[in-house]
């Protein structure tokens, strides 16, 4: 399989996602249920098609493209990842796995190898949880862990559910249990190709990353609430400033981060929303996220303890009130040591350089792991740069990638 075939073929796959943005002068920005995503899949649906998958998207808008084994009755191997993106981000998170898996499909084709399990090349939606602040939207489906409540619950800046985001897109909410798979008779694993999205495998000078494990995860979104008030004629200390406190809290993140310790440990405050929004105003109410992540979940706990003591105290004292949004909660997952070896062979047999790492990232893995046997493979991200315009990667590398699951694949399943 000759590699510069393999590597135009995906370079050409992935630029014809490239004007599919909300944000075309600044990076793609493709939310979910947004006819930005639409087009995308659209244009997955027809390189599938091309590569001789058989088509279907499921009630909660992942796509699949199935190519059977020789024994159709076995558990699928899905390759996949997902097809939104943050705002302004790069084409490559997420698009780039399933650009993969179509790609693993086409190599099939070519050689006429037929594995006994059948293939799915998934595109899961919404995974970055951009529009309605949660993230593995469609992983989460998959698994059979979205209800109505859920779907009615959530909302974007703009006041629209999640819910009729999906009636406007054409999906029928009501049916989102069909979108739950009884993975344990239909999943035999589950491989995501990503980018590494930070810079030890370019440091390292490895061509590709094998994932031991992702990271836990926990958002919220917090609202303080004080007293709008003339910023000129209120004395500073009869304000109810919703900045003031609001600031105060969120100015500490990083120190906690940094006191809880732990591999992996991060905090970060994203988005922050002010209302009135006005200069001579004392803010009535500030709205802002909360991403913290850890190796180990007792480290988030900490951190997230402090945060919700530190907002009792600080608006205790000024008056002001607060609550705390859980968007979402999800534990530190081990991917599969199986796979990992197996991937581990293949980079040797092709003598690929690699490494074992963990993802400070989440991914569609995350969610998958802890019940489907789970593997990711990461390709180098240049200058270790990812959410946001300048994200990179070469194609040979997503062409290395491309090989070692199709060999991985070849050699097991055959
Ligand atoms: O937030 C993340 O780590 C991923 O990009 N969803
Ligand atoms: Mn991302
Ligand atoms: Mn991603």
């Amino acid at each position: 399989m000759d590699k510069q075939v393999i590597a135009n073929r995906i370079q050409k796959d992935m630029e014809l996602f490239e004007p599919f943005s909300q944000t075309p002068c600044h990076g793609i920005t493709r939310l979910p249920f947004t006819i930005e995503v639409r087009k995308c899949v659209d244009v997955l649906s027809n390189r599938m098609e091309r590569a001789g998958l058989t088509v279907r998207e499921d009630a909660a808008g992942n796509l699949y493209g199935r190519l059977e084994g020789s024994e159709p009755n076995l558990p699928a191997l899905v390759i996949g990842s997902h097809f939104d993106s943050v705002k302004s981000g790069g084409n490559f998170d997420g698009m780039a796995g399933i650009v993969v898996g179509i790609e693993v499909a086409r190599m099939l084709r070519d050689s006429g190898v037929v594995l006994r399990n059948p293939i799915e090349i998934m595109g899961t939606h919404d995974e970055e949880g951009m529009r309605f602040g949660t993230g593995f939207f469609g992983t989460k489906a998959m698994m059979g862990e979205i209800d109505d409540d859920y779907l009615r619950r959530l909302k974007d800046s703009d006041g629209v559910s999640l819910r009729d985001a999906m009636i406007c897109y054409g999906l029928s909410p009501d049916k989102i249990k069909d979108a739950a798979r009884d993975y344990q008779k239909e999943i035999a694993a589950f491989i995501e190709v990503h980018i590494e999205q930070g810079p030890v495998l370019e440091d390292a000078q490895k061509q590709l990353g094998l994932v031991t494990g992702i990271v836990g995860m926990q958002r919220y979104l917090v609202t303080v609430t004080g007293r709008p008030d003339h910023a000129g004629t209120t004395p500073m200390d009869l304000r109810i400033d919703a900045m003031a406190c609001a600031s105060k809290v969120i100015s500490q993140m990083t120190g906690w981060a940094k006191e809880a310790g732990g591999e992996g440990t991060v905090a970060t405050v994203g988005f922050v929303q002010v209302a009135p929004n006005a200069v001579n105003i004392i803010p009535q109410e500030v709205v802002f996220s909360v991403d913290v992540r850890s190796k180990e979940e007792c480290c988030i706990d900490q951190i997230v303890g402090s945060l919700r003591a530190e907002l009792e105290a600080v608006c205790g004292e000024k008056g002001a009130t607060f609550k705390i949004d859980e968007k979402l909660k999800v534990a530190p997952a081990s991917l599969d040591e199986k796979l990992l070896a197996m991937l581990e062979k293949g980079c040797g047999d092709l003598g690929l350089s690699y490494m074992r790492m963990p993802s400070g990232a989440g991914h569609d893995s995350l969610q998958t792991a802890p019940k489907i046997d789970t593997a990711m493979v990461f390709v180098p991200s240049k200058d270790g740069r990812s959410h946001c315009p300048v994200e990179w990667t070469e194609y040979s590398d997503l062409a290395n990638a491309a090989h070692l699951v199709y060999e991985t694949l070849v050699s097991n399943y055959r």
